[in-house]
């Protein structure tokens, strides 16, 4: 591979650095102009590579948006910006948290984070640990309550998963019925080309959803008893028993008791169990309401190996789809009908996610995989920039430009140079 690494590095610093809106990242300027959750802590990640205090400032302003319920939203709307849709007013959340925002939650990676950004310096780090702690710890308790169905996490909205469009969510989404809806404008293809985006469809839906928890207040317990849309995601169910085990690391290094953690991650095992789909030879998401799988090998089902579980299941899966299409991993199985590959989660490839394979499978012992992720990572974002994704058949960049996430995940993972931790 023939790369400037350092020029790479010095360019990715740069898209952090003009992302930064003040004690907290944009995903990237224009599309995307508020914090949003996992966005964030991935930044965090990227900024601890030369800027710890920085990074720390990072995931304390996205907890700083925490509700009473331990609910970290997924959108933390710190100034107010008619660039996108839809804003606080939509959502109807004015009085729930302390910051305007969003009504749901994204894949709980920050505690993963915090854990990486405290071991490049502990002294530093130590105070803001222990602050940070007893927020982390609440919001999983949150997901434990309102997100589990024995220890297999859900969603409430495709918006909850950060795999916005992805197939996961077909059955569901054609259930249902987003009547009276009502106008309004979308602001995203105003941005980017909206073949790249979810459909109209979709966007019915996901408005239709945010009208419901409006209408229901955003309680929980009401919005779990009408459940219009609820399915079992293995990725936010991988991801949240890492961010768990992580969570028991710190809380033991400063002494807390971290026994109901421990019970967390027991039930997550076995939820993340009920995930595996025995005709697909895959995990898989399930519809809570119907009892049914997807269907789909996503990129969300190799995150098995990020959630701690040593299983060499998924490795089949790995070859099939890499003898298709090498690697990094697309976000839909590329032998199916419905990939589409620069739609969104519906086929293109994501940095992001091949980060946290390629860290999980590192874990696991497959070094070779890993490796081969990663350069094929570093590759890519070399030839095509810090697209927000990519097509995974010929590499073009796609969707938001000059992408946070991106750009983190080359500083800490990708970059021949990065430190990996
Ligand atoms: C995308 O989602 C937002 C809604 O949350 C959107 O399309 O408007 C997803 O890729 C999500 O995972 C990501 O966090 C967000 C910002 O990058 O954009």
């Amino acid at each position: 591979m023939t790369m400037d690494a350092g020029m790479l590095d010095e360019r990715a610093r740069e898209i952090l650095r003009q992302n930064d809106r003040g004690g907290y990242t944009v995903p990237t300027d224009g599309l995307y102009p508020y914090q949003w959750n996992w966005d964030s802590a991935f930044a965090a990640w990227g900024l601890a590579q030369f800027d710890l205090d920085r990074a720390w400032t990072e995931i304390e302003t996205l907890l700083s948006g925490q509700w009473p319920n331990g609910m970290v939203p997924h959108i933390l709307v710190h100034a107010p910006d008619p660039g996108y849709f839809p804003g606080p007013d939509v959502w109807g959340t004015d009085g729930h948290g302390p910051v305007p925002s969003s009504g749901i939650s994204q894949p709980p990676v920050a505690a993963s984070f915090v854990r990486r950004i405290w071991d490049r310096d502990r002294t530093a780090g130590d105070a803001r640990v222990r602050a940070l702690y007893p927020k982390l710890l609440s919001w999983h308790r949150w997901f434990m309550e309102w997100r589990s169905e024995d220890g297999a996490i859900c969603i409430t909205h495709p918006w909850e998963a950060g795999r916005d469009n992805a197939p996961d969510w077909d059955g569901a989404m054609a259930g249902l019925d987003p009547v009276d809806v009502g106008a309004y404008t979308r602001r995203d293809t105003a941005h980017v080309n909206a073949d790249m985006r979810p459909t109209k469809y979709d966007y019915d839906r996901y408005v239709w959803l945010v009208q419901f928890g409006k209408r229901l207040g955003w309680d929980e317990a009401a919005m779990r008893a009408q459940a219009p849309f609820r399915v079992a995601d293995p990725g936010r169910t991988f991801i949240l028993l890492a961010a768990m085990r992580d969570l028991a690391t710190l809380g033991e290094a400063i002494g807390e008791d971290i026994s109901q953690v421990r019970r967390w991650i027991a039930a997550l095992e076995d939820g993340a169990a009920t995930l595996w789909n025995e005709d697909l030879q895959s995990y898989d998401a399930r519809d809570i309401r119907t009892g049914t799988f997807a269907g789909c090998v996503s990129n969300a089902a190799f995150l098995c190996w990020c959630g701690g579980l040593d299983d060499d299941r998924m490795i089949g899966q790995v070859n099939r789809v890499w003898n298709v299409i090498r690697c990094p991993v697309p976000s839909h199985d590329p032998e199916s009908p419905r990939f589409d590959p620069r739609r969104y989660w519906r086929g293109p490839t994501w940095a992001i996610m091949n980060a946290l394979i390629g860290t999980g499978m590192e874990q696991a012992g497959l070094g070779d995989y890993a490796g081969q992720l990663r350069r094929d990572t570093a590759e890519l974002i070399a030839a095509n920039g810090f697209a927000e994704y990519f097509d995974p058949t010929d590499g073009t960049p796609a969707g938001g430009g000059s992408f946070t996430w991106t750009a983190a995940v080359w500083l800490a993972w990708a970059s021949p140079n990065a430190g990996r931790g």
